[in-house]
C-alpha cells in the first residue's frame, strides 16, 4: 500500500509537470480511474474518450485502455503527443478484422454503406463510411435505414446482429467478436437469477444474442452505468467487463453487482469478465511512460485524413 501511495503521488505530479492529462476507461482498474477522475482526465467509454481528449489543451493525452483508443485520440488530435501505459494492450475485434481482408470484402460489395466499429484499426476506419460506438450504433443505422441504404457492420457480429434486430436495417456482417463478453452464458444467467430473483439484468450487446434476449436492459458502458442507477432492483448481474462496478458502485452504494455467468453452470469465474488487454494498463507502466515518454502511439501520417473523416462524421451525428 505505501509504494501504492507513493506510486500514485508521482504521477500525479508527472501529470503536471509534463501538462499531461489522464483518460481512463470504464474497464481499467480501480486505481487508474480513480486518478483520472482526481486529476482533472476523465474516465468513460471510447466515445466520450475521444470527445474529452478532443477538448484538451493539454499538450499530452495518456490514454489508459486498448490500442485503438490511443489511435482514435492521436487521429482526432494529430499536434498532441499520445501515450498509453502500454501499446501491447489490443482488442480481439481489432485483431480480428484484418485490413486486407476487410477492404476485399467492402470492394465486393460497392453498393453497400461500411460502419465500423471503434473497435478497429486506423487502416480499416480508413475503408470505412462511418465509424460507431456501442452507444450511437443503433442511432446511426436508424439514419442509414431511413435513407434506404445497405449496411457492411463490422467487426462485431453480435452487436451487428442487435442493432439489425432492432433497427430492421439491411446488414451484411462481418465475422468478429470480443473474447470477453462472448463468453457470457444465458444459462448462468438464469440459474443466478434463480438465486436472486430481484437481480436486475445489464448486458452490454457485444455479448450473444442468448444474452441479450434475457436483458432487462441492453446497451453501451454509459447506457448499462445509467440504467444501474434508475432500474428499481437492488442487485444487478453485469453482463460486461467488471470494471464498470466502479462507476456503478459510486453511483449507487447501497446496490449489490455480480459479475455474469462465463461458465453454464451458475458459478461465476473471477478471471473471466475481465478483458486480459485492459488489464494490462497499470500505475507501474503508466508512471513508466511519463517519467520517459514510451509507448507513443503513431498513426502512419497518410491514414489520418482518411480516418477522420468518419469518426468526424460519428461526432458530428452524436451532437
Ligand atoms: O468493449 C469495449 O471495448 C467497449 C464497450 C468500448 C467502448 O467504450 O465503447
Ligand atoms: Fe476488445 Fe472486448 Fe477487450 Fe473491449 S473488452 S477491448 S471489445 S477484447
Amino acid at each position: 500500500p505505501e509504494r501504492k501511495a507513493e506510486l500514485i503521488a508521482k504521477i500525479k505530479r508527472l501529470l503536471i509537470e509534463k501538462d499531461a492529462v489522464l483518460v481512463a476507461h470504464y474497464y481499467t482498474s480501480d486505481d487508474l480511474q480513480a486518478l483520472a477522475e482526481e486529476t482533472g482526465g476523465c474516465v468513460s467509454d471510447s466515445l466520450e474518450m475521444a470527445r474529452f481528449g478532443n477538448k484538451q489543451t493539454a499538450k499530452t493525452l495518456v490514454v489508459a485502455g486498448v490500442k485503438f483508443m490511443g489511435e482514435t485520440a492521436k487521429i482526432l488530435n494529430p499536434e498532441k503527443r499520445i501515450l498509453m501505459p502500454t501499446l501491447e494492450a489490443t482488442c480481439s475485434l481489432d485483431l480480428g478484422c484484418p485490413v486486407d481482408e476487410f477492404s476485399a470484402f467492402c470492394d465486393a460489395h460497392p453498393e453497400y454503406t461500411v460502419v465500423v466499429y471503434a473497435n478497429t484499426s486506423a487502416a480499416v476506419k480508413a475503408r470505412a463510411d462511418w465509424v460507431v460506438t456501442s452507444s450511437i450504433a443503433v442511432d446511426v443505422a436508424e439514419h442509414l435505414a431511413a435513407q434506404g441504404k445497405k449496411i457492411i457492420w463490422a467487426p462485431d457480429k453480435h452487436l451487428g446482429n442487435y442493432v439489425q434486430k432492432v433497427t430492421g436495417a439491411d446488414m451484411l456482417l462481418w465475422d468478429g467478436a470480443c473474447i470477453v463478453h462472448e463468453e457470457f452464458k444465458a444459462r448462468g444467467v438464469l440459474d443466478l437469477k434463480q438465486v436472486y430473483p430481484d437481480a436486475g439484468v445489464l448486458v452490454h450487446p457485444e455479448s450473444p444474442e442468448s444474452v441479450v434476449a434475457i436483458a432487462d436492459a441492453v446497451g453501451s458502458t454509459s447506457q448499462l452505468i445509467k440504467a444501474s442507477q434508475t432500474l428499481p432492483n437492488p442487485r444487478f448481474i453485469v453482463a460486461t467487463d467488471r470494471g464498470i462496478f466502479y462507476k456503478m458502485k459510486h453511483a449507487s452504494p447501497h446496490k449489490e453487482f455480480i459479475e455474469a455467468p462465463t461458465a453454464g453452470n451458475g458459478a461465476t469465474c473471477r478471471s473471466c469478465a475481465h478483458c486480459p488487454w485492459m488489464a494490462m494498463n497499470e500505475l507501474e507502466n503508466l508512471a513508466h511512460v511519463l517519467e520517459t515518454g514510451s509507448q507513443e502511439v503513431f498513426v502512419e501520417p497518410s491514414l489520418i485524413p482518411k480516418a477522420l473523416i468518419p469518426l468526424q462524421r460519428m461526432l458530428d451525428f452524436a451532437n
